[in-house]
């Protein structure tokens, strides 16, 4: 797929996903009913999704429960479940391009991210947790002479998994494939805007030998399928990401049915934070561009701040608008396009509001700010930047989730410190430093659950990701994502004297 008019005639031929996939089957909603999937390339339906609602929840929880209860998957021994799960990753691997090109038309991402980071992570985290599976050990209790107690890593039952629209399957596959390496069965309930991958992946789980109703996908609205899954009596964890209005409503939903296990990765507003003896000037000034504007915006960890020493601050802000200028918003399936359109018309007006907000309020728009590519009929806006924000500004305390960069000052590290923690979120955080004692001090004092310092989002599978504060609990990624679909038991035996 190298140039727009190969693409897009894959993108002709592909046969997109149309049904769910429960206990094996692929199905419809009971009723019948069905929505639009747009694209938000030019806003054209795509293709028609079952719109399932509570009966189609009960039944995939009911596979889901049945597949749990009778053993077909977590009696197996570990090796020959780490074997389909890394069937699992082959299948996608091989099928890689159609899965880049559902991502690419679902949410408007450009085809070249879809192909080379989307799906590939997807992949290695399939793959990871399929190795790790066989690898997580129990615990042996250091009783006295009389006792044996141990304790074992329980699968939790059925779980849950809510997931987002801004990386669809790679964010699905963050809490499908660690559930299922635990032994747990699982109903997933793709994002509403970004369903195809999910529902295709199913069926490579079939056809991978993950039995059936181990894996299960339910698609629809998060006020149907959503919330009919998490007030469910039979559902023993809700896995989700997105954000912290439906996180709330998560929780009270636990509380209110079988105070079933949350856990929450929402968003976040998070500072990236330039000293003046940064060590190469030019690698922050791309990152203080990517951090914000891959994806369109539409990333939980954006770094929708920028924190910059006073003393550079011109200098610094030129060679950010300097790179961002030169961005061209271009079709998704170009393969020489790096940002796309915005997933939604929704999610183009919240940005457009936002940044309305921010002149209201008296920061300076130095670029973009303008819907364009209207003619299309997708959803495209540019890559804007405002200067001159205060920590009080809407545009440094609310998530926008869109292309849109708010630019702070500080004098000193311990301004610095002040400023990037100033907020209800605490998802990422970095800075750009050559002193050791000043990254030591700072990355120690930041608020968040991740840190780079001279570098952005650059930490992998191998590491915890999730959130302090209100950008939510429980970690994906690494070994201790494991742990949360997993329950310890300790057993304990009395030894009698034979
Ligand atoms: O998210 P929602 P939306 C943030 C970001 C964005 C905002 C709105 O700030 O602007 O959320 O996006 C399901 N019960 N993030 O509206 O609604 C829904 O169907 C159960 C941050 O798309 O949270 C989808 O599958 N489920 C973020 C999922 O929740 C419900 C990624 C996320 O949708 C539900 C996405 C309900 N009542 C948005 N209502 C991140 N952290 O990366 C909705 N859902």
């Amino acid at each position: 797929m190298q140039s727009l008019s190969q693409v897009q005639a894959r993108a002709a031929a592909l046969v997109l996903p149309a049904h769910c996939v429960v206990d094996g089957q692929l199905v419809g909603a009971a009723d019948g009913a069905v929505f639009d999937n747009v694209t938000p390339r030019d806003g054209s339906i795509l293709s028609r999704v079952p719109s399932c609602g509570a009966a189609d929840v009960d039944r995939a929880v009911s596979a889901a429960r049945a597949a749990f209860s009778d053993r077909r998957w977590r009696a197996l021994a570990p090796a020959a479940r780490k074997k389909a799960l890394l069937g699992l990753a082959e299948l996608m691997e091989r099928d890689r391009e159609d899965l880049a090109l559902m991502e690419a038309l679902d949410t408007g991402k450009p085809i070249s991210d879809a192909l080379n980071v989307d799906i590939p992570l997807a992949i290695g985290t399939t793959r990871w947790y399929g190795e790790a599976l066989d690898k997580i050990y129990g615990e042996v209790g250091p009783n006295h002479s009389g006792k044996l107690s141990f304790a074992v890593h329980e699968p939790l039952g059925v779980v849950g998994a809510i997931t987002p629209w801004n990386f669809p399957l790679h964010m699905a596959m963050w809490k499908v494939a660690p559930a299922l390496a635990m032994g747990n069965s699982v109903v997933l309930k793709p994002a509403e805007q970004s369903p195809l991958t999910a529902m295709r992946v199913a069926e490579l789980a079939l056809e991978a030998g993950i039995p059936p109703g181990v894996f299960n996908v339910v698609t629809g609205f998060g006020e149907t399928a959503g919330q009919a899954l998490s007030r469910h009596m039979d559902v023993d964890m809700i896995a989700f990401t997105g954000s912290g209005a439906v996180g709330r409503r998560l929780m009270i939903a636990s509380g209110e049915s079988n105070l079933k296990r949350v856990s929450l990765e929402l968003g976040g507003k998070s500072p990236q934070i330039v000293f003046a003896d940064c060590p190469d000037l030019d690698a922050a000034a791309q990152a203080a561009v990517w951090g914000i504007f891959y994806n369109q915006g539409e990333v939980c960890t954006a770094a929708s701040r920028l924190l910059v020493q006073k003393e550079i601050k011109e200098s610094f802000l030129a060679r950010v608008i300097g790179i961002a200028r030169a961005i061209e918003v271009g079709d998704p399936l170009d393969p020489a396009t790096r940002f796309g359109a915005m997933v939604s018309k929704e999610q183009l007006e919240t940005a457009t509001r936002y940044i309305a907000k921010g002149l209201a309020e008296g920061a300076e728009l130095v670029l973009g700010g303008e819907r364009v590519r209207a003619e299309s009929g997708g959803f495209y806006l540019e890559p804007t930047i405002f200067d001159n924000l205060t920590p009080a500004s809407t545009l440094a305390r609310e998530e926008v989730f869109g292309p849109v960069l708010g630019v702070l000052t500080f004098d000193d590290a311990d301004e610095a410190i002040r400023i990037a923690n100033d907020t209800v979120f605490g998802l990422a955080a970095g800075l750009w430093t050559a002193n050791i004692d000043v990254a030591m001090k700072v990355s120690r004092a930041l608020h968040a659950g991740l840190v780079w310092v001279n570098g952005w989002d650059a930490c992998d599978i191998t590491m915890p990701f999730g959130g302090f504060k209100q950008s939510g609990f429980g970690r994906d990624r690494s070994l201790h994502a494991l742990h949360k679909y997993a329950d310890l038991k300790s057993v304990t035996f009395t030894i009698r004297d034979a």
